[in-house]
């Protein structure tokens, strides 16, 4: 039997979807400035720091992948609406977008090119509503069924602030037949402000995105969103702290959901938003009830988020942290190694689902990072394999195989398949995909 290979490296978009499903998972009101029922916190001052409407640039992209959201397609208008778009195929959307809900139309009569009618208004009627046009992105022979399209911005009806451009949504579209997730829209909100904010001795610019796109900066994390795994979706509003002061938004590191505590360099602040985003306030924390997280691993880094706080907890060579009580999902994990050749592997699939409960003066282990196994699955299709390869960290945690050496990733690893007498019978290199 003649036995083909196809490499399979899970990677890149994978890890990046990883980060916004980690992140997409819980949420609960929590008041500003306050924190979790049992837990007092005692504030400094904190400065004001304005913030300015931006735009979503190459630099604060992942802000906008982590609060992409879906909405699915119906087959039926809804009644009420009216005036509707002739199209001899067409889905029907409601998107909540600054606090109202606004009626779409995909007409997807064409699957070449398709078009997409908004009822910016919201009152139903699409009468005068102009098509927004846009090319089938995918190619070849899968185009004749399937389709994507980038319809571009959607600007909304109102202004957060009176004088301000409203603010605007890019939004794309996919009608796949069949497949899950069949038609749906994927709105990306476009709601950004930034300033530069001072944290102890360090200024860091800082960004807040209307993640729910209500048109207002209050949607706190929830940990009742915690199942909506395998959707991007998002009802919080973001908070990025460019840590490396490198001007960019690192999506595993420097990109929250809003909290009422946030951990810059190991310490703590009460983050304060004015509603309509002119301003934010990081008031350092004094006192607060701390708890010790120990992962037993000094390469281990993570970005751990609670109802009240997140932070990025940055491998500090003993693997031990002081946290605010209370409990934490892991949005993202990585290892890292400073010494030497910098060194660095990202957590792929759901990173780790577990929580982790830290209590006032508590030590809560878990066991994570080195050593890694690995771990391959096969799956066979016809006389084809496809071998996939990953990393098992030591709490079955998952890296995405093929580290990254200051800032360059290194080569896919090589495989050699070998028969029982020890003889080559294939060898290459897995790809990264
Ligand atoms: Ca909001
Ligand atoms: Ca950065």
């Amino acid at each position: 039997m003649a036995l083909r290979l196809a490499g399979h490296w899970r990677h890149g978009s994978g890890a990046l979807m990883a980060a916004v499903v980690g992140i997409g998972v819980s949420m609960g009101v929590v008041p500003r400035g306050s924190c979790a029922q049992a837990t007092a916190v005692d504030f400094g001052l904190g400065e004001k720091v304005a913030l300015k409407q931006g735009q979503i640039g190459e630099k604060q992209r992942y802000l906008g992948y982590v609060a992409r959201r879906a909405i699915a397609g119906q087959e039926q208008a809804p009644s009420g609406w009216s005036n509707l778009p002739a199209a001899s195929e067409a889905r029907y959307f409601t998107a909540r977008l600054g606090g109202a809900d606004v009626p779409m139309v995909m007409d997807i009569s064409k699957i070449s090119r398709a078009k997409l009618y908004v009822d910016v208004d919201g009152d139903g009627s699409f009468s005068g509503v102009t098509a927004m046009s846009a090319e089938n992105r995918l190619s070849g022979p899968s185009a004749q069924r399937y389709g994507y399209y980038d319809f571009g911005d959607v600007r909304l009806a109102k202004a957060a602030r009176p004088g301000e451009q409203p603010p605007s949504v890019k939004v794309s579209g996919r009608h796949f037949p069949g497949e899950s997730g069949g038609s749906r829209l994927e709105i990306t909100p476009g709601n950004f402000r930034d300033g530069r904010a001072k944290f102890g001795e360090s200024t860091c610019l800082v960004g807040l995105l209307d993640g729910d796109s209500d048109g207002k900066f209050a949607a706190t994390y929830t940990a009742d969103m915690a199942d909506r795994r395998g959707e991007p979706a998002t009802g919080f509003d973001l908070l990025a702290v460019d840590l490396n002061g490198d001007q960019a938004f690192d999506h595993q590191t420097e990109i929250y959901p809003m909290t009422a505590l946030v951990g810059v360099h190991g310490k703590y602040y009460g983050v304060k938003v004015a509603e309509d985003g002119a301003s934010v306030e990081f008031a350092p924390v004094r006192s607060v009830g701390l708890g010790e997280l120990s992962v037993g691993s000094p390469q281990v880094e993570m970005t751990v988020v609670s109802e009240t706080c997140a932070h990025h907890l940055e491998a500090n060579g003993q693997g031990t942290w002081k946290l605010p009580e209370g409990t934490y999902r892991v949005a993202s994990n990585r290892l890292v190694d400073r010494k030497g050749g910098a060194w660095l592997l990202e957590g792929s699939g759901n990173g780790f689902a577990q929580s982790v409960q830290i209590q006032k003066d508590g030590t809560q282990k878990v066991t994570l990072g080195c050593p890694l196994t690995p771990k391959f699955d096969v799956d066979w299709n016809g006389d084809v394999a496809r071998i996939g390869f990953e990393l098992l960290g030591a709490g079955g945690e998952k890296y995405a195989a093929g580290a990254t050496r200051n800032g360059q990733r290194d080569k896919a690893p090589a495989f050699k398949i070998i028969d029982r007498e020890g003889k080559s019978l294939e060898s290459g290199n897995f790809e990264y995909g």
